[in-house]
């Protein structure tokens, strides 16, 4: 049983279905954002024009460690968030949703791989990378630090956090580089199963006793601010905050939409479909604003925000120190590789 099978099937379930997706796959397949052969021109006639920046392009330094600030940290977002779902792998109800539940936390896996080889183009080394998240001197998102209490907080994180992550993530197929915006796509791809997953989740135990359907409403009420958080701080209007980074991403094509616009596209998608699902959504702020033509909202914590950001979270130190400890038991498998590897290559020298 899909999404379709409960959803209008014309309407969106997931920015991945939208016409924005549908507008970066276009200008893939039309080659319209691949440099062609003005290797010479320079960076802002190529981001004034619109193109890619591919890893052999001068670049200056400040766009180059904005992209290893923000590919990381997606990256480490991707590895942290197998551990909230991760922890229910072996409770899932059946040997059915064991199964789907294991291919998504191992879909994630693979979306850190292909973030740590996109940043990796830039110059910097997984290894660093990875030391700097254990160090906390790279962050990761916010929504990871808080608990999964029961089975329905996976329908909550797919429906919810993926569903959140790809409306993010959608505008950044266009990012202006190349290595980012071309492992964007598949992730949106997963991603937007991850949410079909989810919602499927949830929409079961909504059908189910009223126990169930408690626990469904429990796992909605505990993420659904952590997961409007997920789009970054307030950056327009008297909210902004100071020094954040929209701004400069923008000018420079990596980011397509402010913080605050995302997240209410992302409202906007979900009110109708929490309707649908029959759950309530924990805000009673929440009414249509017909003039402005979306869902106004009440206000969003911020002082929480940053302190899961300062590493006050729930569980800020749990994830890390098992993070810690999944990588020093995990240091045989990388030295038997690289081992492995060198000897291949010297068999290969001396053949050659
Ligand atoms: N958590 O000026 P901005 C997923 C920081 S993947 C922690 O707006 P920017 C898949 C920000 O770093 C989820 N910190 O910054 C999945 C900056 O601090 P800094 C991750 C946050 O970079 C699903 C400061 O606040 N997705 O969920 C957060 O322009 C299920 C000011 O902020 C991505 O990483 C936060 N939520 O915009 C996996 C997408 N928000 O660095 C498993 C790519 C902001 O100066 C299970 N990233 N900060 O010290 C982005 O689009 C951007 O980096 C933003 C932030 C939008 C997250």
């Amino acid at each position: 049983m899909y999404g379709n099978d409960f959803a209008v099937p014309d309407e969106p379930l997931n920015a991945a279905e939208t016409p924005d997706y549908e507008a970066a796959l276009a200008e893939h397949a039309a080659g319209e954002m691949d440099r062609s052969a003005e290797s010479r021109a320079s960076f802002d006639a190529l981001i004034a024009a619109d193109q890619r920046i591919e890893p052999r392009d001068d670049m200056p330094q400040e766009y180059r460690d904005t992209l290893i600030r923000q590919i990381a940290q997606h990256a480490h977002s991707e590895i942290i968030g197998m551990q909230p779902e991760g922890n229910w792998i072996t409770r899932a109800p059946s040997l059915r949703r064991k199964a789907i539940l294991m291919a998504k936390v191992q879909d994630e896996a693979g979306h850190g791989l292909y973030l740590y080889s996109a940043a990796e183009t830039l110059g910097m080394d997984r290894s660093e990378m990875l030391d700097r998240l254990h160090s906390g001197k790279q962050k990761y998102s916010s929504i990871f630090n808080y608990p999964t209490l029961t089975w329905a907080d996976a329908g909550a994180i797919g429906w919810l956090v993926d569903g959140a992550a790809i409306m993010n993530q959608v505008p950044l197929c266009r990012c202006s580089y190349g290595p980012y915006g071309r492992a964007m796509i598949r992730v949106c791809k997963e991603e937007s199963f991850h949410q079909r997953q989810g919602f499927e989740i949830l929409w079961a135990l909504m059908q189910g006793t009223a126990e169930q359907q408690e626990m469904a409403q429990d796992a909605v009420n505990r993420t659904w601010w952590p997961a409007l958080m997920m789009f970054g701080p307030p950056d327009t209007g008297e909210a902004a905050t100071q020094g954040g980074h929209t701004e400069q991403s923008m000018a420079w094509g990596i980011k397509r939409f402010s913080n605050d616009d995302l997240r209410q596209k992302f409202i906007d998608m979900t009110v109708p479909q929490a309707q649908k699902l029959g759950l309530t959504l924990p805000d009673p702020d929440l009414r249509w604003n017909a003039e402005r033509g979306h869902w106004d909202f009440g206000p969003i914590d911020w002082d929480e925000f940053w302190q899961v950001v300062k590493g006050n979270g729930p569980l800020n130190a749990q994830r890390i120190a098992h993070r810690v400890r999944a990588h020093e038991e995990g240091a045989w498998v990388r030295e038997a590789a690289t081992a492995h590897a060198a000897k291949q290559a010297a068999t290969q020298e001396r053949a050659a």
